[in-house]
């Protein structure tokens, strides 16, 4: 049961950041790690291509406003190579990325209708 305890808090300190545990890897990006993503820094996406074997998506998107990047199509990395399972081409996104060790990054998705 201890056991379960701690595997709950860490999937959720995970999900959830605080800001003291983002500051190293994100120093200047606080704003972005509030629990839940903010609106303006969701973008909409097309999935052009997933390439699993490299554990990247192409999705042609809008504008990124937290990385300043106007609409383009681009290749990205994924924070959980698990999320490849679930895109395909064509499908419609909206999605947040971050630059993670200095990669391009989806860090939040959800399709979309
Ligand atoms: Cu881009």
């Amino acid at each position: 049961m201890k056991t379960v305890f701690i595997t709950a808090f860490i999937t959720l300190a995970a999900t959830f950041p605080a800001p003291g545990i983002a500051a190293d890897d994100h120093a200047g990006h606080g704003a972005l790690y509030a629990a839940a993503p903010a609106v303006a820094d969701m973008a909409d996406g097309l999935v052009k291509k997933v390439d699993k074997p490299a554990g990247k998506v192409t999705i042609a998107h809008g504008q990124l406003v937290n990385l300043g990047m106007p609409a383009m199509t681009m290749a990205f990395r994924v924070k959980n190579t698990a999320w490849l399972d679930q895109m395909k081409d064509g499908d419609k996104i909206r999605f947040m990325a971050d630059k993670v060790d200095g990669a391009y990054t989806v860090v939040h998705f959800e399709r979309t209708k």
